[in-house]
């Protein structure tokens, strides 16, 4: 007997079958896990919308057309379809090489690290998922394989097997392969129906939330002059899915509006209880309001401007009535982080705090607070932009202290002046002669009265500003410049109202924010 043609016992079909069903368990497993931690969406969902990103406009467009709301629901079929088509082929390479079959999990996993690490706002968390897919494909793909291999070793007649072709391991070892093929079955539709139940709760609430009429909540309509209209400055307006996202909490919370509850105390006259509906009976206050974070670094991303909906909290705390003293409002969130924030920041009448039900003129996404969350001008979101805000004390700095305050940060965080350059990327090569270079500068609830370039170190030179509503909104910039051909440095630095200068001096985002100017290298050829 041959010992190098396969025996038909050596089936391929069973092969193809253990790659099979070794993929299904681990896009099972990564589903459940996704849920359980309610991060936005699976490995697959995020593939999908890096397929969206990528492809380019005209296709896009093409697609809606033809396929309209169908679109999303077929690429992700078809993603679906082509890994089965995967899974089959890896569970056959498998069959040459253990090598071979781990190498297509391994790069469809990097693939969707890929997808899910380049999506706005992703976090470590978000990779937990597909680790857990990866190591339950290659745990299942060796529980599946192996007694296909000792099957061969039979069917081969390898001398480390004694026992005959066709004799009683046949059975044994086909039996082994159901058993477990079975038993993975079983963990699949196990992992899937957890996923499903792990993941109503926020089913419903989404389903609550798409439903919520908000009376006096208007559709944003960015003003026409806040557009410098330079291509590649980043678009004033931040779409909720492209606003960056940070929070403490694994599992956000997912809250029923009409559970939801804000207990405001301490050192007040009145303890006040507000429902959903009690804010919604509620005069509603519009602003474009710039959102960053004090841990974004020269030059860093996690910044975003939108149009904020929501309920004046000097109003509100009127109601409640501080009491003389109180210098403070510690405010917890359902998910048990807590920011100390300035009272006269809040009872500010010059100033738009409020507990906002909606971003960009729909209600507030989950992940951004859903249904009530603070945002204050002015000051960075570890002091004052509590997402599922339920509690408010009255209180005093010197009596309390807040999740990041305890861990080195400063207790006051007004946002500083910064700007930033957009264009040209940062490593890339334009036309030399004249070129644009355009970004952005903010410094809310003051702010940017000007903004100036030097190339390679050379003399300032002023910026034009675009317009702006209010000073609570960072602002675009753009300017022309002189470019020779060669290697070349910009920098960029911004001035507030009735202020003073971007300082140059260098310093790290703890305790209080980072400064320093933003430069890039780029090439003109
Ligand atoms: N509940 C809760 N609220 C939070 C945080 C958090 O970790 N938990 N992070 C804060 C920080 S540091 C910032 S910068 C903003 C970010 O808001 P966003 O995720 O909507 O962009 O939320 C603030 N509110
Ligand atoms: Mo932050």
């Amino acid at each position: 007997m041959s010992t190098t043609a396969p025996h038909p016992r050596d089936s391929r079909a069973l092969w193809a079958l253990a790659g099979l069903g070794a993929g299904l368990a681990g896009l099972a497993v990564s589903y459940a896990a996704a849920l359980a931690l309610t991060v936005r969406q699976s490995p697959v969902v995020a593939v999908a919308e890096a397929v969206i990103r990528l492809t380019p406009g005209k296709l896009a467009e093409w697609a809606i057309q033809t396929l309209g709301h169908w679109d999303k629901p077929v690429l992700v079929t078809t993603i679906l379809g082509l890994l089965v088509v995967l899974f089959l082929v890896a569970g056959l390479l498998t069959r040459r090489a253990w090598l071979l079959g781990l190498a297509v999990f391994a790069g469809l996993s990097v693939l969707g690290l890929a997808a899910v690490l380049t999506r706005p706002g992703a976090t470590a968390w978000d990779v937990l998922p597909l680790a857990a897919g990866f190591g339950t494909w290659l745990i299942a793909l060796n529980l599946l394989t192996e007694p296909l291999r000792r099957l061969r070793e039979h069917a081969t007649g390898s001398p480390s097997s004694p026992l005959e072709p066709g004799g009683p391991g046949f059975g044994e070892e086909r039996r082994t392969f159901l058993l477990r093929a079975g038993v993975l079955g079983a963990v699949a539709i196990g992992s899937g129906v957890l996923g499903r139940f792990l993941g109503r709760g926020r089913r419903h609430v989404e389903q609550t939330r798409n439903l919520l009429r908000l009376d006096g909540v208007t559709r944003p309509r960015v003003p026409a002059e806040a557009r410098i209209g330079l291509d590649g400055v980043s678009s004033w307006q931040t779409p909720a899915d492209e606003f960056y996202l940070i929070h403490t909490a694994i599992a956000i919370p997912t809250l029923d509006p009409d559970d939801w509850q804000l207990r405001i105390h301490g050192l007040v006259e009145r303890e006040i209880v507000l429902t959903y509906q009690d804010l919604m009976d509620r005069q509603i206050t519009e602003a474009w309001i710039t959102l960053n974070c004090v841990s974004n670094p020269v030059g860093g991303s996690l910044i975003g401007n939108a149009w904020w909906s929501g309920v004046r909290l000097a109003d509100i705390l009127a109601l409640a009535a501080p009491l003389e003293g109180a210098d403070c409002v510690l405010q917890t969130s359902d998910d048990g982080w807590s920011c100390s924030t300035p009272l006269a920041a809040l009872t500010d009448p010059g100033r738009d705090a409020m507990l906002a039900l909606a971003m960009n003129g729909k209600a507030l996404p989950l992940e951004h607070g859903f249904p009530v969350r603070t945002i204050v001008p002015g000051l960075y979101g570890y002091v004052s932009a509590c997402k599922w805000v339920v509690e408010m004390e009255v209180t005093r700095f010197a009596d309390v202290s807040a999740y990041w305050t305890e861990r080195g940060w400063s207790e006051q965080g007004p946002v500083k002046l910064a700007s930033r350059i957009d264009v040209p990327r940062s490593g890339t090569e334009v036309a030399a002669g004249q070129v644009e270079v355009g970004g952005v500068a903010w410094r809310q609830h003051v702010g940017v009265e000007a903004v100036e370039v030097a190339l390679d170190g050379g003399a300032w030179q002023p910026a034009r500003l675009a317009g702006v509503p209010t000073d609570d909104t960072w602002v675009q910039w753009a300017a022309t410049l002189e470019v020779s051909p060669g290697d070349h440095l910009l920098r960029v630095r911004a001035k507030e109202k009735g202020g003073d200068w971007q300082t140059s001096v260098q310093r790290d985002v703890v305790p209080d924010g980072a400064t320093g100017l933003h430069e890039i290298d780029f090439t003109a050829t």
